[in-house]
């Protein structure tokens, strides 16, 4: 079956610390120009409007940076992922920093209030902090605790102000669906840099995690049925793609880079192999950053994962 593809894009860089992921949906089309892609002529996209803007402010909690913006973008883009799925097309997200996934999650809880819903997070990372306990607080490593409606309280470092407060709760509450999903429908691929809060709720939850070692070891087939196999109580599944899932010796174009991850192929099988699955209702490739790039290496491996898996479709 082939299905209708629509690109949703979002240049929203408010949630991370470094500049520039903003410029990576541009980047990834670059790429395609460059390799004389018509993928972009091909499908039909849309671009969600970002609040960028407030890069240049310098008030609001130092742990939920952005917050009012974040909470604008996760509600336009759960809006957009909605209406997509309404349409009965596929949304394939293409975004700048990883926070606004958590309306991806929304969005597709939106379309179908009472189908479980399983999520695959290919990252570095396992964004699961609240302003609680996050380093930095940036919010592109939060998505995951918006969507499991956790604060992770028992590992509180921060003391946050009510207005924060007040929007974290509505940040876990945008499509007043919470939570949206369980840590059992969870499954992280290739995560390798956790602090200790994090590090504690994947253990006292018993998150389902496969290391690139693990992966390297017994082959993306193998990780790939068993990553299946283990959301199969799930009605529905959303595939959220960070490049810093990606070796940096692959590229250095993302905001975090992290050593011991995925090469390129491995990451365009498995992205491929994972898509052909029917439950798959959406995916999203997130966190390029061209600024940090040499010839524009991130976004051309972004952009051949993204024709792999999209051409997977076809093969099924
Ligand atoms: N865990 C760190 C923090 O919260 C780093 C966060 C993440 N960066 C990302 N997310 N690119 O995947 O500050
Ligand atoms: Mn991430
Ligand atoms: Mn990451
Ligand atoms: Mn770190």
């Amino acid at each position: 079956m082939t299905k209708t593809l629509k690109i949703i894009e979002v240049k929203s860089e408010i949630g991370a610390g470094t500049r520039g992921a903003s410029l990576g949906v541009d980047a990834i089309r670059i790429a395609a120009l460059d390799f004389g892609s018509r993928f972009f002529k091909k499908h039909k996209s849309v671009e969600v409007p970002n609040e960028n803007h407030l890069l240049l402010e310098t008030t609001g909690s130092p742990y939920a940076k952005r917050i009012s913006g974040i909470l604008t973008m996760v509600e336009r883009v759960s809006d957009e992922v909605r209406a997509t799925l309404d349409r009965q097309e596929f949304p394939v997200v293409l975004a700048g920093d990883h926070s606004t996934a958590a309306g991806t999650i929304a969005g597709i809880k939106a379309a179908y209030p009472k189908s479980k819903l399983g999520v695959i997070w290919i990252d570095a990372h396992a964004d699961l902090h609240s302003p609680y306990t996050t380093p930095s607080g940036n919010m592109h490593g939060m998505p995951l605790a918006m969507a499991l409606d956790e604060d992770n309280m028992d590992a509180r470092v921060n003391k946050l102000d009510q207005e924060t407060i007040n929007y974290w709760y509505q940040l876990k509450n945008v499509g007043k669906i919470a939570p949206k999903i369980n840590y059992r429908d969870l499954v992280l691929i290739s995560a390798r840099d956790m602090e200790k809060p994090e590090e504690s709720l994947l253990k006292r939850n018993k998150v389902k995690i496969f290391t690139t070692a693990e992966l390297r070891k017994r082959g993306v087939e193998r990780i790939v049925i068993e990553t299946l196999k283990y959301l199969d109580h799930c009605d529905l599944i959303y595939v959220s793609f960070d490049v810093d899932s990606l070796d940096p010796t692959a590229s250095r174009g993302t905001g975090t880079p992290v050593a011991q991850g995925l090469t390129e192929r491995e990451a365009g099988n498995l992205m491929s192999r994972l898509i052909t699955n029917q439950k798959v209702c959406c995916f999203e490739i997130v966190e390029v950053n061209p600024t940090l790039d040499r010839e524009n290496q991130m976004a051309e491996h972004a952009f051949e994962i993204l024709i792999k898996a999209t051409n997977a479709f076809r093969n099924e």
